[in-house]
């Protein structure tokens, strides 16, 4: 039926021990001669190996040409006959780099020849068995004409290099780790590098590059303390060296994803890498930093322990972001790190798993492996990391680590691996952790609270519920969910008393099993105020009835940051879309906004997290029937009004912090200007007059751009003046083009929609350069609820005809912007009709395997 299932699942029938690669690069036509080494690991098995568009020039077994009888090549497979024993076959095929818009396989970008493996690129480039669990060493040797391509990089060491005829040269590279394809990268062309050489705790001299085009490389030095910072700090919490003596990082203006993390050769979306303060704001800064660790963490959650197949995804990138999370957290604020996962887990992944495109961490079958890159895999698939974490403790935690490197290193693992590593370091038995792989949806907590009079017992009740997913209709068995949880007396005091209970408590942190628990505290004497899920222990949608009183006292209690901003975010919610509760609601989160901007020892960024109410995705989630114009309408009428509530202590808070914001990317200077630039936007509401002072006094890109913001959304008299001088001061720059272009498509208003028309139509539009196309319509799309759910139905029309136009030029691409449609079966009704006969209008316009399967998948 098209798809490839877990249970199917088949060792190699033979074995890749080496691979020998040599390239004679040409953007038009490029030469691949592959000599592989193989050996049978399942005797009496074909050999079959992945060859996706090939032009096959040659081939030979053991040095003799093999006669056409011999093999089949049918454009996806080629099938050698009558071979049993270890062999070597060489081959030789020609690619066409400059041809490749998909930007999987060898494609060119500008002036530079690049490649993309993962997930199933490599067999664009050449033959191999290209699975992550065929593993061989490599040795590759580029040649290239010298003058166009100075730089040759690739996967290892560098081992040689010469010069040849004709103006060609030559390098050579070797990775004697066993690597998946992958994993296998190569990067020419013109590049220049910022560079840094060190020490590793084993004593490896490491020389780390980061290589951009010629004008771009002075904006490389973050990206290279970054890749710094990231080596230590593996080193230093997980024990984990760098293994090559060489790391390279390529920055590319054309890439499908953010970067990728090849051995010994990572290969960056050019937004991830290229930074100074008057081009990137505070937000890329972190963001970079982050992808760099990323990326760079991965050399052994994903390449010296690899996976054993592509349903054990989320076992490197689950891990992965786990690990570049804490990184994060360790280098800079603990609780703003929490906050902004948790806002990405609450208003993006909640959502996948309510939608029709909703999967388990380990999905059990797929039709195209790269519709399944997900918030869930990634995101979830962290959280889950988290989840062990708090199950087994710190301590068992971090020796089930060691182990899990130490016991797989080199191979190619599975989820069962990694818990079996736990599972031994913890002693515990984690047969039911495991279902939270297997199970789709977020679990729910219903919690309800009852006190009694007359014996002043108090007793809460929990009851765990899974919802139905695409192809898991339930019932599901109960997760384990270890939840934190604290009561507070009349006085505020914290209840120390430990409940009765038939679950597992651990000090303030309970481990739910089952279906339902109750807790009692018998003759408590009052009815405490209870708090639950402090830093977010467990992903999960809770449910307790607080009154809008009840949060805001609960605001002022709670010491931990991250239950303070959660709190208000649930006030928040009351004042939008409650019914009975919005006017106190309101009033309370005045009350309490007020207090925060008056705290001059509260760190002006967690101010500024907690001025940032829900966004829409979030609002969206708290409703059954999503009314885009009500909710945003809703949100931004509470805006206006604390705004104008606010305003005297907003207005001193933006001018107090006006030193402190000027330059430089202390965190205090950060922080500074993340509360101001909060204030200017609430301010917006009342008055554009201090947006436009400080675009035009800034210096640096975070003011600027967050000012141009509030100039364009509000539509204040000089915006279209700033916008032209933004324009035409950046205009050599995609990156800072992309950021104007993502201001001008989330307008809030329904009419941004022509303005996107007038882009689409404009010297800007790039529908092969990805960065473009979110710049525009993924924006569009995803940030701006108003003109993509037009009552007219003219953002569905014009998101699914892009779509169609977008899919035979780069089908990752045009798949993810089509994903942007999975929350249309609970839009109120008019647009939810709407959104249908615009998926409808695609089902014969898509031609890619990516579009098809989403497309099946939303609509089923
Ligand atoms: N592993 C890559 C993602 C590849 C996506 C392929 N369609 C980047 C990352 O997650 O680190
Ligand atoms: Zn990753």
């Amino acid at each position: 039926d098209g798809h490839v299932y877990l249970a199917d699942y088949q060792p190699p029938a033979w074995r890749i021990p080496h691979a020998d690669l040599r390239f004679d690069l040409d953007p038009d036509a490029t030469e691949v001669e592959a000599r592989l080494r193989l050996e049978p690991a399942r005797p009496g098995e074909p050999l079959l190996l992945d060859g996706e568009d090939l032009e096959l020039l040659a081939i030979e077994l053991d040095g003799q040409p093999l006669p056409p009888e011999r093999y089949d090549y049918d454009g996806q497979r080629l099938c050698v006959h009558g071979v049993a024993a270890a062999c070597e076959l060489r081959t030789r095929v020609r690619i066409r780099p400059a041809a490749n818009t998909r930007l999987e396989g060898l494609y060119r970008s500008g002036s530079l020849l690049l490649t993309q493996c993962e997930s199933e690129g490599f067999r664009r480039i050449t033959f191999l068995a290209d699975r992550p669990d065929v593993m061989p060493t490599w040795r590759i040797t580029l040649r290239a004409e010298r003058r166009a391509y100075p730089v040759l990089l690739a996967n290892g060491n560098p081992v040689g290099s010469r010069e040849l005829e004709g103006g060609r040269h030559e390098a050579v590279w070797e990775n004697p780790h066993p690597t998946p394809g992958y994993l296998f990268a190569i990067a020419a062309g013109p590049l220049a590098r910022v560079s840094t050489t060190l020490t590793t705790a084993e004593g490896r001299r490491v020389e780390l590059n980061v290589w951009a085009e010629a004008g771009d490389v002075e904006r490389c030095r973050y990206a290279l303390g970054a890749v710094e910072r990231a080596l230590r700090w593996d080193e230093q919490r997980f024990g984990r060296c760098y293994d090559l003596d060489v790391f390279n990082i390529v920055a590319a203006q054309d890439f499908t994803m953010g970067a990728m993390e090849n051995k010994g050769l990572n290969i960056f979306n050019a937004r991830y890498i290229l930074a100074d303060e008057a081009t990137a704001t505070d937000t890329d800064f972190l963001a970079i930093e982050s992808v760099v660790a990323h990326e760079y963490l991965h050399n052994w959650s994903g390449n010296r322990v690899t996976l054993r197949d592509w349903f054990q995804l989320s076992l490197k990138e689950g891990l992965t972001v786990y690990r570049d999370s804490e990184f994060s957290a360790d280098l800079h604020s603990r609780a703003l790190k929490r906050i902004e996962v948790v806002r990405l887990l609450r208003g993006r992944q909640f959502a996948e798993d309510a939608g029709p495109l909703a999967h388990p961490v380990r999905p059990q079958r797929y039709r195209e492996i790269s519709n399944f890159y997900t918030l869930t895999v990634y995101e979830k698939g962290a959280e889950l990391i988290r989840v062990l974490q708090a199950l087994v403790g710190d301590e068992a935690f971090q020796a089930g680590m060691a182990r899990y490197f130490a016991d797989n290193d080199g191979r190619a693992a599975t989820l069962e691996d990694f818990l079996a590593a736990h599972a031994a370091a913890s002693g515990r038995d984690l047969s039911d952790f495991a279902r939270w792989y297997a199970q789709a949806g977020t679990p729910e907590l219903r919690i309800s609270a009852s006190f009694d009079e007359a014996s002043g017992d108090y007793a809460l009740e929990i009851i765990q519920s899974q919802p139905a997913t695409p192809g898991q209709p339930g019932p599901k068995a109960p997760l384990p969910i270890p939840l934190r949880f604290a009561l507070y007396g009349p006085a505020g005091q914290r209840v120390g008393a430990a409940p009765q209970t038939d679950a597992p408590v651990r000090g303030d942190l309970l481990e739910l099993r089952e279906a339902r628990h109750v807790l009692r505290w018998p003759g408590l004497g009052f009815q405490p105020l209870p708090a639950f899920n402090q830093g977010f222990s467990a992903p999960v949608r809770l449910r307790f009835d607080y009154t809008p009183a009840q949060l805001a006292t609960l605001a002022r209690w709670e010491a931990d940051p991250f239950s303070r901003w959660d709190l208000l975010q649930q006030l928040a919610v009351q004042a939008i879309t409650g019914t009975d509760a919005r006017v106190a609601a309101t009033e309370a989160l005045r009350e309490v906004l007020a207090g925060l901007l008056a705290d001059d020892g509260a760190d002006p960024a967690f101010v500024a997290e907690c001025l940032a109410l829900p966004d829409f995705d979030t609002l969206a989630e708290a409703v059954p029937v999503v009314d885009p114009q009500a909710l945003a309408g809703a949100r931004e009428s509470l805006l206006a009004t604390l705004a104008a509530a606010l305003e005297q202590p907003l207005r001193q808070r933006y001018a107090a912090l006006a030193a402190a914001a000027g330059g430089g990317l202390q965190a205090s200077a950060m922080a500074a200007r993340a509360l101001r630039n909060a204030c200017l936007d609430w301010l917006g509401h009342l008055d554009t007059v201090p947006a436009q002072t400080q675009f035009d006094a800034t210096a640096t890109m975070t003011e600027r751009l967050a000012a141009l913001r509030v100039l364009l959304h509000r539509q204040a008299p000089g915006a279209e003046a700033a916008l032209a001088a933004f324009r035409e001061r950046f205009a050599g720059d995609p990156l800072v083009t992309d950021k104007w272009i993502g201001l001008v498509a989330t307008r809030p208003a329904a009419d941004a929609l022509a303005d996107v028309q007038w882009l689409l139509a404009s010297p800007w539009w790039k529908p092969a350069n990805p960065n473009r196309v979110r710049a525009v319509l993924g924006n569009l799309s995803r940030g701006n609820p108003l003109a993509f759910h037009r009552l007219d139905g003219a953002g569905h029309r014009l998101i699914a005809d892009q779509v169609a136009a977008i899919d035979p030029i780069n089908p990752q691409v045009a798949a993810r912007l089509l994903g942007a449609f999975e929350g249309w079966r609970r839009l109120r009704s008019g647009l939810r009709e709407s959104a249908e006969a615009a998926l409808a209008s695609l089902q014969d316009r898509l031609a890619s395997a990516d579009g098809r399967d989403l497309l099946d998948r939303l609509r089923a």
